[in-house]
């Protein structure tokens, strides 16, 4: 998708949002007089008797807490179901497939109104997915997309375009070595396996920097986009690999981790060894600024509103774009000075 259908797509997804609850509150009223009569439609949670079951109830299981992107996700998720009165249920996965299953198994049973839930890994989902269709219940994706070959699963996908991010990291590194023959060696700290920012942040960088011989990937592995992991990995690529110019982490915590490790080895993080990430969350961005990463592409984690507004929707059986795609931006040292005092997250 380009910037320009993005923002389209994104516009149009604003612009109907007070027709959106204009429909709902119609709906809310309907629900509330048929909930007299015993009906159970499905809408009011486990309170059919009114009161708190008349707002919207959504299960939410995340992925975990492995860093900061997550966390501030999390704030997100539920500052902004607080604000638009869904009465949410969190569940945290820490990152285990079988939890997530588990909890959105949980959710069924509950008869919650919209399940929305970042899946760990894209593969193995179809039979939950399946049991919530089954049950009526409507699903969203949210942060990470699933491989699913039926897209009728789930409802719409909310969140960032990972193949793109890695293509931008892999065009400031063309740019920054437009004048050098190579080769350039350059080490790659995966995200967790079978995840789809780690799948996809490989997949784009891959084909962008595969333009130039010049460019070899000498070693790749996973740090699970921990920090503890980064710096374990990147110790371990350091003792193997003398010559290393270049790291390219799929995450600002593992990058931070893999600067601990460098220091540790005597070597100038952001000179000795160029290092690109993905995120931009502010320690992130403070490592930028003070000089030792060198290039950050942003992967926005406030999707918390526009989950919101997009479960109302589903609730509300309107149409929804099925897919929602996150404006996001990059930068670069001087860029993160100026950013980093209004930073958010
Ligand atoms: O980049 C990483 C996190 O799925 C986009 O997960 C998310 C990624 C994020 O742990 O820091």
């Amino acid at each position: 998708m380009n910037a320009v259908h993005r923002m389209l797509t994104l516009t149009n997804f604003r612009k109907d949002t007070p027709h959106v609850l204009k429909k709902i509150s119609v709906l809310v009223a309907a629900v509330v007089a048929l909930a007299g009569c015993g009906s159970n439609s499905g809408s009011t949670g486990s309170d059919p008797a009114g009161g708190a079951g008349d707002s919207i109830t959504m299960g939410f299981s995340q992925v975990g807490a492995e860093s900061g992107w997550r966390t501030a996700n999390t704030k997100s998720v539920q500052e902004s179901a607080k604000s638009a009165g869904i009465e949410l249920k969190f569940s945290d996965a820490q990152q285990k497939q079988e939890n997530q299953i588990k909890a959105l198994r949980s959710f069924i049973q509950q008869k919650v109104d919209v399940i929305a839930f970042s899946p760990v890994v894209e593969s193995g989902w179809d039979t939950v997915l399946k049991e919530a269709q089954n049950a009526k219940i409507p699903v969203i994706l949210t942060d990470r997309a699933v491989d699913s070959k039926d897209t009728s699963l789930y409802k719409t996908f909310l969140g960032s375009d990972f193949v793109e991010e890695g293509k931008k990291a892999g065009q400031w590194l063309v740019e920054e070595y437009k004048d050098e023959s190579g080769p350039v060696n350059i080490v790659e700290l995966q995200g967790t396996t079978g995840s789809a920012p780690a799948n996809d942040r490989k997949a784009g960088f891959a084909e962008v920097i595969g333009a130039d011989p010049k460019f070899k990937i000498i070693a790749s592995q996973t740090g699970d986009f921990t920090r503890a992991k980064g710096k374990e990995v990147m110790e371990a690529f350091l003792k193997s690999n003398p010559d290393i110019d270049v790291l390219y982490a799929h995450n600002d915590d593992m990058g931070l981790g893999a600067i601990e490790a460098i220091e540790g080895a005597g070597k100038t993080p952001g000179a000795d060894i160029k290092i690109i990430t993905v995120d931009a969350v502010k320690d992130g961005m403070q490592a930028l600024a003070d000089g030792k990463i060198n290039y950050i592409v942003e992967c926005s984690p406030l999707l918390g509103p526009q989950l919101m507004d997009l479960a109302k929707k589903v609730v509300a059986g309107e149409q929804v774009p099925p897919r929602v795609v996150t404006e996001e931006t990059t930068f670069t040292q001087e860029q993160a000075k100026q950013a980093l005092p209004s930073r958010q997250y």
